[in-house]
């Protein structure tokens, strides 16, 4: 199950592209029978020791859901400026183009971001039944939009559903290869009606195109004038930046994207220093990074990645990102089996609802679980 022309990764040894590497891992069932509980090590492992990231492959996500999302959502983009703004501003769900949270943070995309959390199984909402809150950011717009949403939205709960799926499995796998007395704490915290969970898509124009776009006015809202002061320079040596250097706030993050290259992680290279690696395409697999809520409950076991998106190419990437979050209410602690004598406790108990509020007054960047520290 590991590709016999790649050497198994350690910790220490391994190079930063094999680090990326436990898909070979993701191979369902096939692994758990053969080898019970070397999954869940390699999982927690590759979540762990720093890096907070790997790239899943023989997910068992069907290809049909997300075939359908992706043309759904570049049907989305292509309509008319003035119809897209009719579903934003993101407050925060909705429609945005450039601006990102409400403290001044830009980047070359646009997006919807979505409620993602369970719908109550009798209220599931078919192509024949009322939206569901979800789908509400749309329904302020025209009729043609409100045609569009329902057949959107349809097609998001379907893939939020498989995804969801898959993000229970790997917390499972988490909660087993961490050894917790309930190893499916994790996966408990985002399967409630309640839960806060997120559906971002993202679609960054092409860099050859940026300017051209600028020029248009394609976003057309006063606030998204990108200036060096709000994002650092919108620019690196290699390239634009399509959405800054940040760790995300929830538990757990699967993202899947086109066949178009973008994504960096901050890794510690071989001599431990931090850089900035690039993460190849792969339409077909998911990228999981773990949050900062699972940091915090793993007591720092778990590690939330920094990452960022760089605009170098000459075609747009699509990339949708399922945020796996706990209901507002949930108290996030340390949980006992993660608190050593070696690895004190290191964070004070908070809910979500209080995490929330702190990252939204905070810039994108900012490493706001420190906030958290016990001194
Ligand atoms: C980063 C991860 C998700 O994309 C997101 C982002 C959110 C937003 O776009 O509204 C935030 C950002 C993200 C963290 C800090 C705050 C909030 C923008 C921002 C400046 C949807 C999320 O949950 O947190």
């Amino acid at each position: 199950w590991w590709p016999r022309r790649r050497p198994r990764p350690t910790a220490r040894s391994s190079s930063a592209e094999e680090r990326l590497v436990v898909e070979d891992a993701y191979r369902r069932g096939h692994v758990r029978a053969a080898w019970p509980g070397a999954l869940s090590r390699q999982v927690a492992r590759a979540c762990g020791e720093q890096h907070g990231f790997f790239r899943a492959v023989g997910h068992g996500v069907p290809p049909a859901p997300a075939a359908m999302l992706d043309s759904a959502t570049a049907a989305f983009f292509a309509l008319p400026p003035a119809e897209k703004q009719r579903a934003g501003p993101p407050s925060p769900l909705g429609y945005g183009c450039r601006s990102i949270g409400f403290n001044g943070d830009v980047g070359e995309l646009e997006y919807l971001l979505l409620h993602a959390n369970p719908a109550p199984s009798r209220t599931r909402p078919g192509p024949s039944t009322p939206p569901t809150p979800r789908a509400s950011v749309y329904l302020r717009t025209s009729y043609y939009m409100y045609t569009y949403s329902i057949n959107l939205f349809a097609v998001v709960n379907e893939y939020i559903e498989a995804v969801r799926q898959l993000a229970c499995e790997i917390l499972d796998l988490l909660g087993e290869g961490l050894g917790l007395k309930d190893t499916r704490y994790f996966s408990k915290l985002i399967t409630g009606t309640d839960s806060d969970s997120l559906l971002r898509i993202n679609h960054y124009p092409p860099s050859c195109t940026i300017h051209k776009l600028d020029h248009d006015d394609q976003c057309k809202m006063k606030s998204l004038v990108s200036t060096k002061a709000s994002n650092g320079g919108n620019q690196t040596a290699a390239g634009r930046v399509g959405f800054g250097e940040h760790s995300d706030p929830q538990i757990l993050s699967l993202l899947r994207a086109n066949d178009v290259d973008g994504l960096q992680v901050l890794l510690p290279d071989r001599d431990g220093k931090e850089a900035w690696l690039q993460v190849p395409a792969d339409p077909s697999a998911f990228f999981v990074n773990v949050g900062d809520l699972l940091q915090a409950l793993t007591n720092g076991r778990l590690i939330s990645v920094r990452h960022r998106v760089i605009a170098t190419a000459c075609r747009p990437r699509l990339s949708t990102i399922y945020f796996a979050a706990p209901p507002l209410h949930t108290r996030i602690c340390p949980l006992a089996e993660t608190i050593t004598t070696s690895n004190p406790r290191k964070y004070r108990p908070f809910t979500w609802a209080e995490y929330k509020t702190t990252m939204y007054s905070l810039r994108l960047s900012h490493s706001r679980l420190d906030l958290f520290k016990i001194d």
